[in-house]
């Protein structure tokens, strides 16, 4: 399918320099040559894809917006679509495996000290160590504020205790970043964020959880029980854990969105493919208006999708706040996504439902992109929140 380049209107440039194009294709050839001839059984087997996400460390395509000065590519968001719409072309669930370490450690590089930084990152340019957002629990999900685990400070160490749900790469995390409460009656502003590495006593990984779609990315829920977590662990001052969470979101969702970007593309070319073959009534069904509508309706939307994840990452590369653009932008490419491979699973008729074609996976993995990192309906509401009441 072809992308938008080298088109330029109104001064903004879609243009995609020599080392983008580079890096792009380095993606894709890695997603074609790793990723799709592990998807099917990786997928079956809910199967951690810890050699895969070791070759695309070492290709450098991981944790690539880690800065120079801790050993780091130091990308920028717009290279991150780069990389994330390839490797989801080749499989979501793999593909979040390995991108899901940006959101484990964003918040080091967004609110962490310069002796945070240089503890917590060059290690995971030296190795591919996985970390884990420990954000989500039983009770608290759309509802960050509603958040129980609780951090009580006792000298120069914390002392935690609560449970974490839907934690992604939480069963093979080296550390995870715990937010908890250090205050109760303040709620969302008595939230605070902490480094917790994996192997401080009480800290356990409960349950690998099995899922829908995306089942070769890990996702367990985490308990800690009287974890002594040391101060110096906490990122930002007490209480803006809320704001430090709220701004990775607003840096990782463009990346998430643009998964979803190349898991509908990957069931477009395929539909789009397979509706040349496939002949009914002496002709190949593409000739046939209802699945050539339905085609022509998928890429356009795919389009959009990616050129609004495009904008969202160009304004985080530019400084701006992109909290609004963020949202319209994971929000339109889930639920193209859910729509693009319901109706790719449409042009395949009886054998779209089938595990044996490709496109039923992909509608699996699909759901999943209008669930995490914020549904679609929180995305709704943080856009009309921006939209009705801005904040400044
Ligand atoms: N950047 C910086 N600050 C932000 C912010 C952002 N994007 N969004 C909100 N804030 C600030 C607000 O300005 C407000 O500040 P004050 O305390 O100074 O007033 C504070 O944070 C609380 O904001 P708000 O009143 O909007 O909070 P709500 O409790 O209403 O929740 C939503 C806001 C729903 C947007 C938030 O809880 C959310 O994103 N939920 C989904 C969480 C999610 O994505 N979960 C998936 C798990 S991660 S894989």
């Amino acid at each position: 399918m072809a992308t938008i380049e080298h088109v330029t209107a109104g001064g903004v440039s879609f243009g995609l320099t020599d080392e983008q194009k580079a890096l792009r294709d380095l993606a894709h050839d890695f997603a074609e040559r790793e990723i799709r001839p592990k998807e099917r059984e990786y997928d079956e087997g809910s199967i951690h894809p810890a050699d895969v996400i070791a070759k695309a460390h070492e290709l450098g395509l991981m944790n690539v917006h880690i800065p120079e000065a801790y050993g780091g590519l130091e990308l920028g968001a717009f290279e991150g679509m780069l990389v994330g719409e390839e490797l989801c072309w080749g499989c979501s669930g793999i593909g979040t495996a390995i991108a899901a370490n940006g959101l484990g450690h964003g918040p080091v590089i967004i609110a962490g000290t310069e002796e945070q930084k240089r503890e917590w990152l060059p290690p995971l340019v030296d190795r591919a160590l996985l970390t884990s957002f420990a954000l989500t629990e039983p009770n608290a999900g759309s509802d960050v504020s509603g958040i129980q685990t609780t951090a009580v400070r006792d000298g120069d160490e914390y002392i935690v205790n609560g449970s974490k749900m839907f934690i992604t790469n939480a069963g093979h995390a080296a550390w995870f970043t715990v937010f908890a409460s250090t205050n109760k009656s303040q709620g969302h502003r008595g939230l605070s964020a902490f480094v917790v590495p994996v192997d401080l006593n009480g800290v356990v990984v409960d349950k690998h959880l099995d899922k829908m779609g995306q089942r070769s990315t890990d996702t367990s829920s985490l308990s800690f029980t009287d974890v002594r977590v040391p101060a110096a662990n906490r990122l930002g001052e007490e209480g803006e854990g809320f704001k430090i969470a709220m701004k990775t979101l607003d840096f990782t969702r463009p990346g998430t969105a643009i998964g979803a970007v190349g898991v509908a593309r990957a069931a477009f070319e395929y539909a789009a493919q397979y509706s040349k073959e496939r002949v009914q009534f002496g002709m190949p069904i593409a000739m046939n208006q209802g699945i050539n509508f339905l085609i022509a309706d998928m890429a356009t939307k795919i389009e959009a999708s990616r050129l609004l994840c495009w904008q969202a990452a160009w304004m985080i590369d530019q400084g701006m706040r992109a909290t609004l653009q963020s949202s319209y932008a994971k929000r339109f490419a889930a639920d193209t996504c859910m729509e693009v491979t319901t109706d790719a699973v449409q042009v395949f008729g009886g054998y779209g439902y089938m595990k044996e074609y490709p496109v039923e996976k992909l509608m699996r993995d699909a759901k999943l992109y209008q669930i995490y990192e914020g549904t679609s309906q929180i995305q709704r509401l943080v856009i009309a929140r921006e939209l009705l009441m801005p904040r400044d």
